[in-house]
């Protein structure tokens, strides 16, 4: 039986990896950060079948501790302050926590069992300013965010490690990924969780920063698939991960809203406090090596994420009542 420990298993992705490597038969092992209150929403329904280690990625020994108790064959190092908005007002701690963690972790592997196969998220925030269209593996990095400048940084460590030890450690360039499992601060969570509750009269108006920036957005459960093929491969090597399309927030705004039969224009509000220091204008990907090497490909189209989003929060919010 094959073992994973995976880093950063509350979140988003983390529950979708869970559960696609237990489909596969692994043993899945997560680090756990202690936070006051329980935050186990995404993977509760987990709980019996993976084993979940205390640590923190800031937090040498407890990575080394979490390698000797799970003694995994491959680690996804998905865990990160990962919401861009907030890398302005924590700076430091983003570089800490998104950026020079990675090397902890990198280290632990090296010092503890160095043919473990290694994962780090990497992300489209990296390319930044627009500098090719569409952007692909070999598209310079320009980045716009303290939370992008610490992603290059964990991306270019973890090639680091495999050139200078022979480590076999990827990166995966993800473009955004949604999920009705989204962090309710980022866009499209935000958008179909308004658009649930004012249908449902809970809430009146819905304020967004800038309408017209344009993001590759695709879904999250087939995106963790592309983590999983990455550390399947003889050799360890970098992939861009997209759907290849590229939407503005307005878009994903009309589709949303007109999904239940509402008129965007009536409840959204922009709000100059929600634009961004430096923002990323647009991001489209170009997954064709992963489609080649990896044999890869995406299976919910950008309407049908929104909509599986939009119809969970009616869900959701209908319940909360
Ligand atoms: P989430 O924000 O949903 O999850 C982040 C996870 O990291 C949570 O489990 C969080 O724990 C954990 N974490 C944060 N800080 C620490 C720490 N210091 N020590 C241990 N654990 C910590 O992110 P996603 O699932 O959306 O993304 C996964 C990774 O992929 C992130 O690295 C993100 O930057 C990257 N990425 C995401 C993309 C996307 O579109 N979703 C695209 C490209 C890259 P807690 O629950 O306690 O907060
Ligand atoms: P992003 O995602 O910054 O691309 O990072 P987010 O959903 O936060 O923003 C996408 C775009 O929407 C614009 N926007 C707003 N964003 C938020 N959050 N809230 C608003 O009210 C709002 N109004 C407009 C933003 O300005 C931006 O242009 C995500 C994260 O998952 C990262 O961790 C990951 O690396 C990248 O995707 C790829």
């Amino acid at each position: 039986m094959k073992k994973a420990l995976i880093t950063g298993i509350t979140g988003q992705d983390g529950s979708y990896l869970a559960e696609l490597l237990l489909s596969k038969g692994y043993k899945v092992y997560g680090l756990k950060r202690r936070t006051a209150t329980p935050n186990f929403e995404n993977i509760n329904h987990l709980l019996d079948k993976i084993e979940l280690i205390s640590g923190d990625l800031l937090d040498f020994p407890s990575l080394i501790n979490a390698i000797k108790i799970s003694d995994p064959d491959e680690i996804y190092n998905l865990a990160a302050q990962s919401f861009v908005a907030d890398s302005w007002v924590q700076s430091i701690y983003t570089g800490q926590a998104t950026g020079l963690s990675v090397t902890n972790m990198l280290e632990a592997v090296r010092l503890t069992k160095p043919n473990i196969r290694f994962y780090q998220a990497s992300s489209s925030e990296m390319y930044g300013k627009v500098l090719e269209i569409p952007q692909k593996e070999t598209t310079p990095f320009y980045p716009r965010s303290p939370y992008a400048v610490a992603k290059v940084y964990g991306h270019w460590i973890t090639v680091n490690y495999r050139e200078s030890y022979g480590m076999y450690t990827c990166s995966g360039i993800l473009f955004n990924h949604e999920s009705p499992r989204r962090g309710l601060e980022f866009v499209t969570r935000k958008v179909t969780k308004a658009v649930a509750r004012i249908k449902l009269g809970l809430q009146k108006e819905l304020r967004l920063g800038n309408l017209d920036a344009k993001r590759d957005w695709g879904y999250a459960g087939d995106y963790v698939n592309a983590m999983w093929l990455m550390l399947q491969q003889e050799k360890p090597d970098d992939y861009v991960i997209a759907t290849g399309e590229t939407h503005s927030v307005k878009e994903l705004v009309e589709i949303a809203f007109s999904y239940v039969g509402l008129d965007w224009k009536k409840y959204v509000v922009q709000d100059p406090k929600l634009m961004r220091p430096a923002e990323v204008d647009i991001l489209l990907g170009d997954p064709h090596k992963a489609k080649e090497k990896l044999g890869w490909k995406t299976e919910v189209s950008f309407e049908e994420l929104i909509k599986m989003m939009v119809d969970s929060d009616l869900n959701r919010f209908a319940n909360s009542n």
